[in-house]
């Protein structure tokens, strides 16, 4: 690839970095970390797309897991874990399935309701936690961090050996609530306090985090509400801005919506790639790819290259689009088709070009007689013809005349 458009290449990355809110400075930050190793590398030509799309995984995983610890609670001793976050991002809800979660793993759990503030919060956690889980709480206390103490006390003398503290949405716009539940963690000393994230908070994420490792030891983050449209590229703010890793995300308002964080998922999720898994080949794809990569930008200029290299040879038109469907993969094409539909995910376009390469490579080796009585080739032969005659064009142009 050319410097040019390695250049336009991280502009693409930067954008969609941003479209899924990524903040400005982390995104063109993550660009020029893209464009120093390109050129730190010993021929920029021989970056392809895909590299630098690795490459700049490869910088998001460097921001996500930089050796990064966090708190782990262990059965002998008993652990206090403390919620914190912006109003309505997800604590509640979170405490009861983190709650679960260590339950399942052995752990007798309490959750100590230390938010004051909201409106039946007791009640709702109640709702939504587990009946085996122990409750503590009080309707008419407002003071949160006494309500936290007395709450761990019980807990403890209940033999729980994981305490899990509730608090009440804040925030830097609301200075007396943010140091009213700062008083909680001073008076409970916890041993983690999780900052609670919803991946749909936009470009004012990295203030808002920042604020919260000011007034907190935040050492861990937990983002919320992945099953949403939202790309969540606010949680690498948070991340940056508290230096806590991500522990666990939310997908979904059931106790059991609730992983382990997995980084590659995540910058799969970003990017718009799917880089985890087996791709999967429906023939819908596959009929995509055929027609995108005649449209495909690499496909043209390759078939323009090959229409001069071969003007005067009798090749088939066939041969030559049977060594770009070999190259199904080729990157350039499998990028070139992913950016003009966005909902194609790369990996897929390449497992779709892989099978329309199989094709190919059989028409190739067997003839189209022996294919075309060939069962498994069956409808990607209809979706080869299809996309021939969309191709007509495009042959007739460059001076083939030969029919498909
Ligand atoms: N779709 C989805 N909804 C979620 C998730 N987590 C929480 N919610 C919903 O988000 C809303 C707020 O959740 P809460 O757990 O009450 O948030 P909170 O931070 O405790 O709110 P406050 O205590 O008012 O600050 C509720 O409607 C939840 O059901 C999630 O992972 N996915
Ligand atoms: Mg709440």
């Amino acid at each position: 690839m050319a410097e040019s458009e390695i250049s336009t290449w991280a502009e693409e990355i930067e954008r969609k970095l941003m479209a899924a809110d990524v903040s400005r400075n982390l995104a063109e930050e993550l660009k020029r970390s893209v464009l120093k190793t390109v050129e730190d590398g010993t021929s920029a030509r021989k970056y392809s797309p895909k590299m630098i799309e690795k490459a700049i995984a490869g910088e998001v995983i460097k921001l996500l897991d930089r050796g990064l610890t966090h708190f782990k609670p262990e059965k002998s001793t008993p652990s206090i874990v403390m919620f914190v976050g912006l109003p309505g991002s997800g604590k509640t809800t979170t405490v009861a399935k983190y709650a679960q979660f260590h339950q399942d793993e052995g752990f007798k759990v309490a959750i100590v309701c230390a938010d004051t503030v909201g409106i039946d919060a007791l009640s709702q956690i109640k709702n939504l936690a587990n009946p085996g889980i122990f409750i503590y709480g009080s309707a008419n206390e407002y003071d949160s961090a006494k309500v936290a103490v007395d709450g761990i006390t019980k807990s403890i003398s209940h033999k729980c050996d994981l305490v899990l503290i509730d608090t009440s949405g804040c925030g830097k716009q609301d200075a007396a609530l943010f140091d009213a539940v700062r008083k909680v963690a001073k008076e409970t000393n916890p041993d983690l306090v999780v900052l609670v994230w919803d991946c749909s908070i936009g470009q004012a994420a990295y203030e808002q985090a920042a604020a919260f490792k000011e007034k907190f030891n935040v050492g861990a983050v937990i983002v919320t509400k992945m099953d949403g449209s939202a790309k969540g590229g606010s949680a690498l703010s948070a991340v940056v801005a508290t230096q806590s890793p991500v522990t666990f995300i939310g997908t979904g308002t059931q106790l059991d919506a609730f992983k382990v964080f997995n980084g590659e998922e995540y910058i799969s999720r970003l990017l718009g790639t799917r880089m985890m898994g087996a791709p999967k080949c429906p023939e819908a794809a596959a009929a995509r790819f055929l027609i995108c990569t005649l449209m495909s930008e690499s496909f043209k200029k390759g078939l323009s290259e090959a229409a001069g290299a071969n003007k005067k040879s009798t090749s088939h038109p066939h041969d030559i689009l049977m060594k770009f469907f070999a190259d199904g993969w080729n990157y350039g094409v499998a990028q070139d088709v992913s950016l003009a539909d966005a909902s194609v995910p790369v990996s897929e376009i390449e497992a779709a070009g892989y099978q329309a390469g199989l094709l190919a490579e059989a028409l190739n080796n067997d003839g189209v007689d022996a294919v075309s009585k060939n069962p498994a080739y069956e409808n990607l032969l209809v979706l080869w013809a299809k996309a021939g005659l969309c191709c007509g064009c495009y042959l007739k142009k460059f001076g083939f005349t030969g029919s498909l």
